[in-house]
């Protein structure tokens, strides 16, 4: 790699193989499959492929909230799809989401399977599918689409943008940290004070705005991303921190956030979720004793 201060790019670019990186391994210039893999069908209507990153968790805090509303068509499956190992490119995963990224869901509780990809259109799907945490008057509704829209078009400059070159880049380069720095702290502004006229993004009700937004920028909040807060000043956005530890400590939320992860606290990880009692400590000390009586 060249000093990002003398670097010209060539006039093609290539594809370096062994590029530096965290995720140099998973990262290509090309889409679709690159083995043969079937995903597993369990028996519940919604199959939900994905991983507890941020984009993750909105669907599984929506699933776990619509259950909680006793919506019991919200039952799912969810599976872990372990994107470090490559796991978005097995040819049933791209099949599901052809751009080869988690979340993503089958619906097969019609004659035809619907595949949804793209957390945004799956929230809005069980959010129509169900009728709920979407408000139905058009005035509320559009605030409510507006605010889903305007994070998952800005999500990525946190995530991409700053969360990659300050956690990630093998090299701090401060031209694109001020860069995206500057960006995130205008977005939290941008929340503020929104938040600061109502008690949720959308109005006085919790909606899919609320459940896509909080797993990134109520985690950065939190200091549960990039660990950044004190880089960012995040305690200066008091409304925003007023909306994220109410969202925080629903139980609904605390139980998506479980789901499909495999990092940090075991006693926060829940790979895989087949039924409400997977949740249950001690179901889950049956599953790992039953494991281990099957040598692992
Ligand atoms: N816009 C997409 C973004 C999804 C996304 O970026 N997923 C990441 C994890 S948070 C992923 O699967 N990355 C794997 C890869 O890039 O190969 C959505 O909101 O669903």
């Amino acid at each position: 790699m060249n000093d990002p201060q003398t670097y010209t790019p060539p006039a093609v670019w290539t594809w370096k193989k062994d590029g530096a990186g965290r995720f140099s391994g998973i990262n290509r210039p090309v889409a679709g499959p690159t083995h043969d893999k079937v995903l597993p069908v369990g028996r519940h209507p919604l199959q939900l492929y994905s991983l507890a990153t941020p984009n993750g968790v909105k669907v599984t805090v929506m699933l776990e909230e619509l259950l909680a509303r006793k919506f019991s068509g919200a039952e799912y499956d969810a599976w872990m799809i372990s994107i470090m190992d490559g796991d978005q490119f097995g040819s049933g995963f791209v099949a599901v989401n052809p751009n080869s990224k988690i979340p993503a869901l089958t619906d097969r509780s019609g004659p035809t399977p619907i595949r949804v990809f793209e957390s945004g259109s799956i929230l809005l799907y069980l959010a129509e599918k169900f009728g709920a945490f979407l408000p139905t008057d058009i005035a509320t509704r559009t605030e409510c689409l507006s605010w889903l829209f305007w994070q998952m078009g800005s999500a990525p400059y946190l995530g991409g943008g700053f969360g990659h070159f300050y956690a990630y880049a093998p090299w701090k380069i401060e031209y694109a940290i001020d860069r995206f720095a500057m960006e995130v702290k205008r977005q939290l502004d941008v929340l503020d004070r929104r938040l600061a006229e109502t008690q949720y993004l959308a109005g006085p009700d919790y909606t899919i705005a609320d459940i896509a937004t909080w797993p990134w920028y109520g985690a950065l909040l939190q200091g549960r991303i990039y660990g950044a807060a004190e880089f960012l000043q995040v305690h200066e956005y008091v409304n925003v921190k007023r909306w994220s530890d109410a969202i925080t400590a629903r139980p609904a939320v605390q139980r998506g956030l479980k789901v499909n992860r495999n990092y940090g606290d075991q006693s926060k990880q829940l790979h895989e979720r087949h039924d409400a009692s997977d949740f249950d400590t001690k179901t889950q000390d049956k599953i790992e004793a039953a494991k281990a009586a099957n040598g692992g």
